[in-house]
Formats: structure tokens, C-alpha cells, sequence
């Protein structure tokens, strides 16, 4: 699938804004066919945003099932004997999409894009009917998992992971055109040698036969390498590279021709760069890297995880001025607008699947909240998996041709010691690699599974660990969590491979102080954050710190949780604690 893109021979058209919506609790629109209509009773709800928070009401914050968007849509008159597509960037967590009468296609998973070729279905010059329902349940066979419980005839969410389960249609929507014969998917790799860039590319013909040329263009507009055919390899002398902190990006124009007319162009941006384990380090362009950032949220008031440029422009700003060079994107895949922003800005992703919460004694950082096995027929099971595996696909395909993404994370602190769950991430880490072999992929690791007990860490490329030494251990006495931080980081790099601490720190109202060491104050937020920072140093084979979080963020209620996870950084305002600072001065001293 293509990214949508204006060019001489394509254009879009932004769905975006005010969509009618109705709450479809009861499922009533499934059997009664809402889509055949204009919605009953239906109000105004802003595309991209979460529809949670925008009604101050308990039955959208809580809502469980389905929800109908609809809206009128004009065919621009410009497009005829052109394909068209309807395209979603995300519907969370999945859904169906209608245009007038016709079913045109549904999409399980929240966080990746769908469309549909709906040529035959629209006029250019009228208007169309689009309908969407979106349905927000997490299941056993949903990533992440979950369970909807029944309440004495109330329906509850429960789900493991720690985040608000925000849900609609939370990216852009866009009706697309490109010619019949066109450019339907291309794939490009990188390699750098001593100065000399390469370029491999792979394009994928749709509707019919054309010739296939491509050209990379430098930053600067020169044309530095050609080819034609649908694949094969452009070599670069004395290329600029992509590199972290300098995104340098080509731009690899695609073209295709039936008996020497052009038919359709498309652009694709390149950074040339490696990605590469080697021992305990981690080499971008052969060069060891440290990664400095966080683990982040789309998460903000009022929209939840409505994509918004304002708010990403303005978060990578700050992650600039606290000096990180990287971020993961946990615990989903994040707006390709996101991607592309870190891609121009040299900025480093570690790329995750929202594989969340396969984890059932855990929940919320509490321990022992359900007592059964994670992976059974009952729960997390072989279909369970194949789902995980479309989200696998779906994330590499989309995903992989960024130069930010160095490192796919296909699961977030899933349960690891028994010998399912070895079972269960084997053929996972297998097909990760056989999708894309260029870049390391790895599972994140939660404290209850110690190097030594962890079964599946053996099989990734890199460890990723997630510890809360000083927190949910050792609260408060600083001295006894940086002994154990100590030994478990030591026990981690002694396994050989580069090790990078993925979450750490502690949650910290703003605004809260003392002189010792009173876990929630702002004080012993950046005290925790010290001890962590001065075992990372003296630890060898560590190639990474991502503080445990970017920004405050919505959770669903529990005693251990404030308005939410305070462990931000930033406030969900975005206001800096006494910790922005301190850790300003250790990833920029010299600002
Ligand atoms: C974790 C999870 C993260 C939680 C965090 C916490 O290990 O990966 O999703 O939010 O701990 O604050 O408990």
C-alpha cells in the first residue's frame, strides 16, 4: 500500500473534520443498517480525535462497542477515469467501512491504515455517503488483549496494559486518486560502504503493465542515480548519509510508462543508513549509538489519541531541548506523521506493535491481578497470535521504508518465563526477521522475568528491559535499588547482547516537595532518576536510557494512579517537572 501523496498524476482529498456520530452501545446499527441512512439522532464529532473525552458523559468516556461516523462526501469532477480510494490512517481498534449501500472493507488492529478501491462505487462530480463503525472491544483474539465483562447486564472493559483505551478514528482519513495503472507498494534498502551508498528498491505494479524508472535526487535537487525496471540497486559515491540528528533525505522518484507516456510518479524519501548488532553495541552507519529519550504516549485532554501537529511538533521540540536523540513508540504504531517528522529530523524510533498487557498477572504496575495462565485456549492463544502476526505485517509494511525505525519491538512486557510463551514469540521473532532482515527486533522485558528466567530473550537481537528499581521496588530507599539495578543490568550484559533500559522512573505530582526521600515528589522523581543514571554508567554493554515517560498520560481508574500515570516527565500540559531540567543537564551539559 502506498502512501497517499499529490503529484503530477495523484491527489487527495482530507475527510478530515466534523463527522456525524451515534453510540451504538446495544449494537442495534449492525442489524438495523444504519449505514443505508443518514444516522438518527446523530452530533458532531471531530476527525482525527478519540471520541472518549469530547462528551463530558460516563457512556462516551466508558463507551463499550460499536460507534457509527458518517459524512457526505464530494468526488472531486477532476477524477474521472481515475482509481479511488478510500483510505484510513487508523480506526481504533476496528472497523467497517460503507460507501452508500456497499460494504467496501473492514480492518482489525487500531493502529495501522486500511483502504479501499472504490472506483466502481462513486461518480466524480457527486456526492457519496460514507459510513464507518468503529468498535472499541478488546478480546483475547484482539492485540492488545483484553476481556468485556458482564456486569449484571452492564458491559466493562478490563485490559491489562496501562493506558486509557481511547478509541474512534484517532488519523486522517483521506479519499485518494491515482491513475488505473499505478505504483501500488514499494519497498527500499539502504547500505552504506565506505562512503558509498546503495539503494535497493522494489516496486510493485497495480491495475496493469507498465515500464518501471526510478530516480534518487539529493536534498539539494541533484539527480544523483537512475534505473529502471521494478527492482534493482542504485549506487551512490560519495553519498550523504542519513544519520541521527541529521535527517538527511534523498528522495527516490518512482515513474512508470506504457509506450513512453508517463502514467503515473510517485516520490518515496530515503535515507541512506545501516542499522547493525555487532556484540553488545549498536552501530548506526558503523558508528556505536546511545539511545537518549523516552517512551512516549499519544495521549493528550480533550482529543486522547487524536493525531495533532501542533502536539507532535511540539513534543519533538521539547525532546530537543532536552537533548533526546529517540523515542519508542509505545505501546503502538504511531501517525505516520510521526515518523515522518523524526525522519527529517534525525531523530532514532524504536518501532513497537500494540502488543500490550500479554501479561495477566500484571496490571496497572500491580502485581497478582489475575491468576490464570497468559497463554491457554481460555486466553492468549494460537489465534491470539496469527492477529499478532497481521499486526506484525501490517507494521513492517507500513513502517519500513523510514530511516528513524532501527529497531522493531514486537511486544511490550508480555509474560516470558513459561515455555508457552517461548512457544508463542519464536515464530514471531522468525517472521519479524523474514519480513525485514535489516533491522534488529526484540520483545520488551518486564522485571518478573530476570535474565536467567526470561525464555524468550535468548532469541531477540537486543535486550530491552523495562525496571522500576526505586519504585515499584525499593520505593524510597534509593540505596538498596541501586544495588539490585546494579546486579540486574550486569546479569542482562553479561548475555552479550546491547542492552537498553526502555522505561525507568517514578510518578511525581508536580508541585509536590521534600527534603527526603518522599516517593511523588518532584524531588525524589529526579533523585530516582540520578541512581539510575550513575548505574548506566558504570555499567558496560548499556547502549540506551528511555525514561518512563515523555509526558503524563491517561489511564483507566485504579488506586495506583493519580488522573492518570504521572510518571511524565512534562505534565499532560507539557509543562516541565524539577526532572525536564535535570535531565537537560545530563543529555545537553553544554546548553
Ligand atoms: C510498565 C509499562 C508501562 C506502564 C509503566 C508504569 O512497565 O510498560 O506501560 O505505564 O510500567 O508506569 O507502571
Amino acid at each position: 500500500m502506498m502512501r497517499p501523496q499529490d503529484t503530477p498524476t495523484r491527489e487527495t482529498k482530507s475527510l478530515d473534520g466534523l463527522w456525524d456520530f451515534v453510540l451504538d452501545a446495544a449494537g442495534d446499527g449492525r442489524r438495523d443498517q444504519w449505514w443505508r441512512a443518514p444516522l438518527v439522532g446523530s452530533r458532531s464529532m471531530p476527525v482525527p480525535a478519540s471520541y472518549n473525552d469530547i462528551v463530558p458523559s460516563a457512556d462516551f468516556r466508558d463507551h463499550v462497542g460499536d460507534a457509527w461516523y458518517q459524512r457526505r462526501v464530494q468526488v472531486p469532477a477532476g477524477w474521472v477515469g481515475q482509481r479511488i480510494v478510500l483510505r484510513f490512517d487508523a480506526a481504533t481498534h476496528r472497523a467497517t467501512v460503507y460507501v452508500d449501500d456497499v460494504e467496501v472493507v473492514s480492518h482489525e488492529g487500531g493502529y495501522t491504515p486500511f483502504e479501499a478501491d472504490v472506483t466502481a462505487l462513486v461518480t466524480p462530480g457527486s456526492a457519496a455517503r460514507v459510513t464507518v463503525v468503529v468498535n472499541n472491544e478488546l478480546t483475547f483474539r484482539s492485540i492488545p488483549p483484553g476481556e468485556v465483562l458482564d456486569d449484571g447486564g452492564r458491559r466493562r472493559q478490563r485490559y491489562h496494559h496501562d493506558f486509557f483505551n481511547y478509541a474512534g478514528l484517532h488519523r486522517t482519513v483521506r479519499l485518494c486518486s491515482t491513475p488505473r495503472v499505478h505504483v501500488a507498494d514499494l519497498v527500499v534498502t539502504t547500505g552504506l560502504d565506505d562512503g558509498t551508498g546503495t539503494v535497493g528498491y522494489d516496486v510493485e505494479v497495480g491495475g496493469g503493465v507498465a515500464e518501471v524508472s526510478v530516480a534518487l535526487v539529493d536534498a539539494e535537487g541533484r539527480e544523483v542515480a537512475t534505473g529502471s525496471g521494478a527492482s534493482g540497486t542504485l549506487v551512490v559515491p560519495d553519498v550523504h548519509p542519513w544519520r541521527p540528528g541529521e535527517g538527511y533525505l534523498h528522495d527516490l522518484v518512482v515513474t512508470l510508462h506504457v509506450d513512453g507516456v508517463v502514467i503515473d510518479t510517485c516520490t518515496q524519501p530515503v535515507g541512506v543508513r545501516t542499522v547493525e548488532v555487532r556484540g553488545s553495541s549498536f552501530l548506526i552507519n558503523g558508528e556505536p549509538f546511545y539511545f537518549r529519550g523516552f517512551g512516549k504516549h499519544e495521549d493528550a485532554a480533550v482529543r486522547g489519541k487524536g493525531h495533532d501537529d501542533a502536539l507532535m511538533v511540539h513534543d519533538f521540540e521539547l525532546m530537543a531541548w532536552i537533548g533526546a536523540n529517540s523515542f519508542r513508540t509505545s505501546h503502538y504504531p504511531y501517525a505516520e506523521e510521526v515518523l515522518d517528522y523524526a525522519d527529517r529530523h534525525g531523530i532514532v524510533v524504536i518501532d513497537e506493535t500494540a502488543a500490550v498487557g500479554l501479561n495477566l498477572p500484571l496490571s496497572g504496575g500491580q502485581i497478582g491481578a489475575d491468576t490464570r495462565a497468559t497463554y491457554s485456549s481460555e486466553t492468549i492463544d494460537d489465534t491470539t497470535r496469527e492477529v499478532h502476526a497481521q499486526a506484525i505485517r501490517e507494521l513492517v509494511a507500513r513502517d519500513r521504508n523510514h530511516p528513524s525505525v532501527v529497531v522493531w519491538c514486537i511486544a511490550n512486557e508480555p509474560e516470558t518465563t513459561s515455555e508457552e510463551s517461548r512457544a508463542y514469540f519464536a515464530p514471531l521473532l522468525d517472521l519479524t526477521r523474514e519480513l525485514d532482515p535489516t533491522r534488529p527486533v526484540g520483545v520488551v522485558n518486564m522485571f518478573l522475568a530476570p535474565a536467567g528466567r526470561c525464555r524468550v530473550s535468548d532469541l531477540c537481537d537486543i535486550t530491552m528491559i523495562n525496571r522500576y528499581y526505586g519504585w515499584y521496588v525499593d520505593a524510597g530507599d534509593l540505596a538498596a535499588a541501586e544495588v539490585r539495578l546494579e546486579a540486574e543490568l550486569r546479569a542482562w550484559a553479561a548475555q552479550g547482547r546491547p542492552v537498553v533500559l526502555t522505561e525507568y522512573g517514578g510518578d511525581a505530582l508536580p508541585g509536590l516537595h521534600a527534603i527526603a526521600d518522599v516517593p511523588w515528589t518532584e524531588e525524589y522523581q529526579v533523585a530516582l532518576l540520578d541512581m539510575t543514571h550513575r548505574v548506566l554508567d558504570r555499567v558496560d554493554g548499556v547502549v540506551g536510557e528511555h525514561v518512563w515517560n515523555f509526558a503524563d498520560f491517561a489511564t483507566s481508574s485504579g488506586v495506583s494512579r493519580v488522573d492518570g500515570n504521572r510518571k511524565g516527565v512534562f505534565t499532560r500540559e507539557r509543562r516541565p517537572k524539577a526532572v525536564a531540567h535535570a535531565l537537560r543537564r545530563r543529555w545537553r551539559p553544554t546548553a
